[in-house]
């Protein structure tokens, strides 16, 4: 198509800046994977959501249609389309240019200024088309993009009108770029929990999620008029709450703070922070300030009540905390973020105003309903009570039976020291422990085979826990303790690998493996995921050996379709059926080569929904579980 031609200076370098985007695309959406793919409706998404915070939109859609683009529809005022300063239509602006987000802008907050609050540009550049339409003054008018590039010319810099429109508001149509995505569909499951907790973070904003790929088309409607107790309630629906939830709200310093907290008959906790509507994975000062001004309220009542007597030791911050489920959203005019991922709130202030106003407010709350305050101080006693006969079964453990580096029968381990160097492969079964053994470089990687299924560290008791022989032959290994609610032990620093590799079969018992794996570290070593340490091997499924030509792994049936289209002659396939079935050779060719294996790093894409999967693969629910170790096993992003 050509290009339209009445663009001038200025526009070549907005293109240039999306160029930029195109060739680096990590650096404004976290990744390529289909985490980065879903961002892209995220970001559209936080535009329609502005505008609502702004006042003038209540209604959001948002559709995954037949043919792979996601379609974002509002009903605000729309994108001004007219002529702006440089001779360029505004909506052709916003579209083309980069801007940084998270900025306080007209006195409202904008939602941007999290993790990737880039814009609506950088979709633009990563779409192998786009389209915009607004409504307004009566019209429709049109915009398209590819790559980036306009495709429409500008009538006295003007967009084209299409027909009449009835009331106001914006459209994007995006289809993801397949040369810059690894995959290109949308995950449903993700961007369906992301739309349902902005609804809840917005009450009076309803969101409307369509997903035409699916005979007959799925469609929810997203609204939470509940709001932040609403959202609290439905994380504990399954739970056992023992009390109503509690909602606190105020304002100070020009920042906002609302908190909503129920306590269940659990012993996690489990508190959620969000700035500007934005979750904040890895926390920071707001909850802080939270949990702070909490534990010294709860301690001050039960001293009150006699409950602490003078000789006792306060209640730690997790006993307080243990059963609670609490989220923490602040609004913030400047936000800052910090951290590995860059979603922990780093603002001082933030964590002096949610002190000041949530104290207030919950001493105000507990004081007029007694019940409910010696309710959450039960729990507190209990989790008091579980933590101190823990941490003494833990000293006689520990005195016991000292965890030994040298003392780990099956640990195969590596010459080298420098831990930045060296890897740990924790593979199932023997056979494929001995192959891995012969296989490996023995001057980096370390080898550590365990049998069978681990422990399922929801159901069970940290005692138990820690006398699983495969659990402590991992903390033993590790070197670095490890963390439970009522006591922190872990020492990230005396890490002694900084890859540690799971390597499970590609098939459902696998993953099943991994899954247990990664719900010990999630548990008990998050650390680990969220420094980047965990990675799963990715073996292949197929060998092709052509006739003529070189051999080639095959990863997932997808490839293996690639192959059979793309490949001229005959081939012979090997199926491999699991790790224990490949030699030395090709074992170490296929899953420890660095240079030829593919290693996919594992992320938390939140702690919600980290902790909802835990949940409902471990849980009773035997159906959706398999449903969800199916379809991760075939999705696992290839990331070498
Ligand atoms: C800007 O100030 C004048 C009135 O309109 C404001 C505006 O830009 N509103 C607006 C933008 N509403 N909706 C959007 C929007 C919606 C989607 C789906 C996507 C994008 C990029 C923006």
């Amino acid at each position: 198509m050509a290009k339209a031609d009445n663009y001038g200076a200025s526009s070549i370098t907005v293109l240039e800046g999306l160029e930029a985007v195109r060739k680096r695309p990590g650096m404004y959406i976290g990744s390529v994977s289909t985490r980065g793919l879903n961002h892209l409706i995220y970001e559209i998404v936080d535009n329609a959501v502005d505008e609502h915070l702004a006042g003038y939109c209540n209604r959001i859609r948002v559709t995954l249609e037949t043919d792979g683009s996601a379609t974002i529809e509002d009903n605000g005022r729309g994108i001004p389309v007219g002529m702006h300063e440089k001779g360029i239509s505004a909506e052709r602006l916003v579209f083309t240019t980069l801007h940084a987000g998270g900025k306080f802008d007209n006195g409202a907050y904008k939602t941007s200024g999290g993790l990737h609050g880039v814009g609506s540009s950088v979709v633009n550049a990563l779409s192998a088309r786009l389209t915009v339409r607004v409504k307004s003054d009566g019209m429709i008018y049109e915009d398209k993009y590819e790559r980036g590039n306009p495709v429409v010319e500008l009538l006295d810099g003007l967009l084209p009108v299409i027909g009449k429109a009835r009331g106001t508001g914006t459209l994007v149509n995006f289809l993801p770029d397949d040369t810059i995505f690894d995959k290109i569909r949308f995950k449903e499951e993700d961007v369906k929990s992301r739309l349902h907790e902005t609804a809840y973070l917005n009450p009076e904003l309803t969101i409307v999620f369509e997903d035409r790929r699916k005979t007959p088309a799925e469609r929810i409607e997203y609204h939470e008029p509940e709001g932040l107790a609403g959202f609290v309630k439905d994380m504990n629906k399954t739970k056992g709450a023992i009390h109503d939830v509690i909602c606190l709200k105020g304002e100070s310093e020009g920042i906002g703070v609302e908190v909503a907290f129920q306590y269940v008959n659990e012993f996690h906790e489990n508190v959620f922070g969000f700035c500007n509507n934005i979750y904040n994975a890895e926390g920071g000062t707001h909850l802080t300030g939270f949990k702070t001004v909490f534990t010294n309220v709860i301690n001050t009542y039960a001293r009150e009540l006699n409950i602490l007597k003078e000789k006792d030791a306060n209640f730690t911050g997790a006993d307080v905390r243990s059963g609670m489920t609490a989220v923490v959203s602040i609004k913030h005019p400047d936000p800052r973020f910090e951290g590995q991922t860059k979603t922990k709130l780093d603002n001082q202030d933030a964590a002096k105003v949610v002190s000041k106003v949530t104290g207030e407010e919950i001493v105000r709350y507990l004081d007029r309903n007694l019940e409910t305050l010696k309710s959450i101080i039960g729990c507190a006693e209990k989790a008091a009570k579980i933590r101190k006969s823990e941490e003494k079964a833990r000293t006689n453990m520990l005195t016991k039976q000292k965890f030994s580096f040298d003392s780990n029968g099956k640990l195969a381990n590596c010459e080298s020291k420098d831990a930045s160097q060296c890897e740990i492969f924790i593979v199932e079964g023997d056979s494929a422990g001995g192959s891995a053994k012969t296989a490996r470089n023995r001057k980096f990687q370390a080898i550590l085979p365990i049998r069978g299924k681990i422990l399922n560290v929801e159901k069970a008791s940290i005692d138990k826990i820690l006398a699983n022989a495969e659990i402590k032959s991992m903390i033993n290994a590790f070197g670095c303790g490890f963390s439970e609610g009522y006591g922190n032990d872990f020492d990230i620093t005396r890490l002694r690998y900084h890859k540690i590799i799971i390597m499970a079969d590609a098939d459902v018992d696998g993953a099943h493996i991994s899954t247990l794996l990664l719900t010990l570290f999630y548990r008990f070593m998050p650390e680990l995921i969220y420094e980047g340490h965990v990675y799963l091997a990715m073996p292949p499924l197929y060998k092709a050996m052509p006739s003529k030509g070189k051999e080639e792994y095959l990863y997932d049936d997808r490839a293996l379709e690639k192959y059979r289209k793309h490949h001229k002659g005959s081939f012979t396939l090997q199926r491999y059926k699991g790790l224990g079935e490949m030699d030395a050779d090709q074992l170490w060719e296929t899953t420890l080569n660095p240079e030829t294996r593919i290693l996919k790093q594992v992320e938390i894409e939140d702690g919600r929904m980290a902790s909802e999967v835990t949940e409902m693969l471990m849980g009773t629910d035997v159906p959706p579980r398999k449903a969800f170790i199916y379809e991760h096993a075939m999705d696992a992003q290839l990331d070498v």
